[in-house]
């Protein structure tokens, strides 16, 4: 009898497994479904602003030679082909930073204390450099260079 009824108990217990894997599974595959995409304007049809900042790593080596790095945050934007963008660079770390964007016309300078604004409308598909002349490279203090990725 014990038997039996252990063995009737076991039958439940793997049907409510069963139940319960089926309903997550479908729980997880209808929600992820329904995972909002976000976009970074708010509206169509307007330009996309992106804010970026001037700014600097610091450290120190083992031996006591201290390296620092200028860097443009964030270092990585990704803005949509044929859209108005503009850029607005607040100057944080470091006196001025004279930069181009790599393939375009564009230049400009970054002050400290300042914020540079620049329009720019990528008709091209491509990843995109932003580079400051005075720390391009590690040797001067960089690279300072940051990746438009126009999608
Ligand atoms: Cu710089």
């Amino acid at each position: 009898m014990n038997f039996i009824v252990l063995k009737k108990g076991s039958i439940i217990a793997i049907l409510v497994t069963i139940l319960v894997i089926t309903v997550g599974t479908i729980w997880s595959l209808s929600s992820k479904n329904s995972y909002p995409t976000v976009s970074l304007s708010e509206k169509t049809g307007e330009k996309q602003v992106i804010q970026l900042v001037t700014g600097e790593f610091k450290s120190k080596t083992a031996d006591g030679k201290e390296i620092e790095a200028y860097r443009w945050d964030p270092g990585t934007i990704v803005v949509e082909k044929g859209k108005e963008v503009e850029l607005r660079i607040y100057g944080v770390n470091g006196m001025e930073h004279p930069f181009y964007i790599e393939g375009t016309d564009i230049k400009g300078t970054v002050k400290k204390g300042k914020e540079t604004v620049v329009d720019v409308t990528f008709s091209k598909e491509g990843t995109y450099r932003l580079i400051c002349e005075m720390h391009e490279t590690i040797e001067n203090n960089g690279p300072m260079i940051a990746y438009i990725v126009v999608d």
